[in-house]
């Protein structure tokens, strides 16, 4: 095996956002752009060489063709082995958890998520720890630096590696171990959750679900486990072929996204319970008959049910949410008596606190939800946890959120997001609030009075990190909040997301309709941002 040093010239840009590095697709088809960052990669990460790597995607377009440069790319950098999914496809949760199972050094994982595809959509990479999840600030600030300075990077000639069988192979001295991607999960999916029950329900006859894979990486998971394992009849799994494009759809499981689904679960005959994943499996949407589950609702219940499910039969040891996350948890942390903590958007910030078993459920109100199975949120992991929950209990999803509801009283929750929005226009948005925080108390707005503001902050209870500017908070003397913040992960001008929460402990108003409810903080985001007016926007691209 002779290694070949190619030189190469630093790119500007290669920063990874929330979750990676995302950009079009022509961009990471560029000679050297994928090469460059993978490089810096294995420049900035002790200890690969050696090691063992996982590494798969999504099977979105240019996956096949970025899988075979990694591979030569690690050969040269002197990988021992890499676990790769069969065709090249690992969903993220099933990535992380090959990770923890193989105790492989890393993982590179090929992915845009949520994002769309196709040769003119978005492609993306990112790394993932040995605990499994992803890597936290200062190792993607090290690649990061690493992509300013690299000058070559190392590969091999050899011919592209045969991924649609499993087995193990040689690239030069590196060994290549195909795997089925599904196996090891759902291994570890029947240890958590009670199959036989799930079984029972899904196989009596009067309970329906429908599981949307979007054209997405949870097809092959979802026809395994939930119709092959679990006895779902056939075609409970719809568009659960993984397709390059994912069929031309936007693989984000929302009601905006997922209309196939909303219109089976909103028409008539419609199943008892559906569901939803994305373009790497991580996020869920669940949805009762006629009924959606908010994520941040989804979160609350999980946790006040985890006793019922025998993964979680021994208590939780603590749950943690995203910032803009409502506080639906919160409450039932409270009655459970164990802490709550409050994170930055993004994953990578939830490592910490479930290795050091100070969390045991998390999840952000964009879909996503997980616990210490793995390092990253689960789409699939949600679904069996709901179904779990109502094997047990009975009842129909919307009557487990109503009595959740009663219980707990209403964390009336909604997020607009404003797509495709001129960088420049809401960079000033965002900085003209920040600029006005100092000014807000005591100010009244849309009839609000506003008692608290400021920009989040978060100091991380295990090794101290600090990471500023995560989102500004805007909090009302009645409890409610709005929060704004610039996405991390788009790839196409800017994403304004405005979050909004007010709580609601009266159980006769519990039916009313969110976007209602938020009404007077809808109003008060308007007169505080200006952003519909600046932005030119009459409402926003999608609500959740
Ligand atoms: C979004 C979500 C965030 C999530 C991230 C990655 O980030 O808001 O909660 O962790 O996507 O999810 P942002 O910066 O665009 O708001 V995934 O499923 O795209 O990996
Ligand atoms: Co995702």
């Amino acid at each position: 095996m002779q290694v070949q040093t190619v030189p190469t010239r630093p790119i500007e840009g290669q920063l990874p956002g929330t979750s990676g590095l995302r950009k079009k697709v022509a961009v990471f088809q560029r000679p050297g752009y994928l090469e460059n960052f993978v490089q810096s990669v294995f420049d900035a990460v002790p200890g690969l060489a050696g090691h063992t790597l996982v590494l798969g995607g999504d099977g979105r377009f240019h996956n096949d063709r970025a899988i075979q440069t990694i591979l030569r790319m690690a050969a040269a950098n002197g990988v021992a082995r890499v676990v790769v999914g069969r065709g090249g496809l690992l969903s993220t949760p099933a990535a992380s958890e090959l990770i923890r199972s193989r105790g492989a050094h890393g993982g590179l994982i090929l992915s845009a998520s949520h994002n769309p595809g196709g040769p003119d959509g978005d492609f993306g990479i990112k790394y993932n720890i040995s605990n499994g999840g992803p890597a936290p600030e200062k190792v993607t600030e090290a690649i990061h630096q690493r992509t300013l300075a690299i000058h070559r990077y190392l590969t091999i000639e050899a011919a592209d590696i045969d991924l649609q069988r499993t087995g193990q192979t040689m690239l030069g001295a590196m060994r290549i171990e195909v795997v089925d991607p599904v196996a090891s999960y759902a291994t570890l999916m029947q240890q958590l959750f009670d199959f036989g029950r799930i079984r029972t329900l899904l196989t009596r006859g009067d309970f329906r679900l429908c599981f949307d894979a979007m054209h997405a990486i949870t097809g092959p998971y979802a026809h395994a486990i939930l119709e092959g394992q679990l006895g779902a009849p056939a075609g409970s799994v719809i568009n659960g072929t993984p397709l390059p494009d994912f069929g031309g759809g936007h693989p984000d499981p929302n009601p905006t996204y997922a209309e196939e689904l909303i219109g089976r679960m909103f028409g008539a005959d419609a199943p008892d319970f559906g569901a939803a994943s994305d373009g790497d499996g991580d996020r869920n949407m669940i949805v009762g008959r006629n009924f959606i589950v908010t994520p941040s609702d989804s979160l609350a219940v999980l946790a006040a049910n985890a006793t019922s499910v025998p993964g979680y039969a021994a208590g939780l040891k603590g749950v943690a949410r995203s910032m803009p996350t409502s506080a639906a948890v919160d409450r039932v942390a409270q009655a459970l008596g164990v802490p709550c903590y409050e994170t930055p958007t993004g994953w990578k910030f939830f490592g910490n606190l479930l290795d050091a078993g100070m969390a045991t459920l998390c999840g952000e109100e964009s879909a996503g939800t997980g616990s210490d199975h793995v390092r990253e949120k689960d789409g699939l992991w949600a679904v069996l946890f709901w179904l779990n929950i109502l094997a047990v209990r009975g009842g129909s999803v919307e009557q487990i959120v109503r009595e959740h509801w009663q219980r707990y009283g209403r964390n009336v929750y909604s997020r607009h997001d404003y797509e495709g929005v001129d960088s420049a226009v809401a960079t000033q948005i965002v900085a003209d609030l920040r600029d006005a925080l100092p000014s807000l108390p005591g100010r009244v707005v849309g009839g609000l009075s506003v008692s608290r503001a400021d920009d989040f902050a978060y100091t991380d209870p295990v090794d101290a990190s600090v990471s500023r500017a995560q989102g500004l908070r805007v909090f009302f003397q009645d409890g409610s909040r709005i929060v704004l913040r610039l996405s991390g992960t788009g790839t196409e001008g800017a994403t304004l997301r405005l979050y909004l929460e007010r709580y609601e402990p009266d159980a006769a108003r519990h039916g009313i309709d969110a976007q209602a409810a938020l009404q007077p903080l809808i109003d008060a985001a308007e007169a505080l941002t200006g952003l519909k007016a600046r932005s030119g926007r009459d409402r926003p691209t999608v609500i959740t």
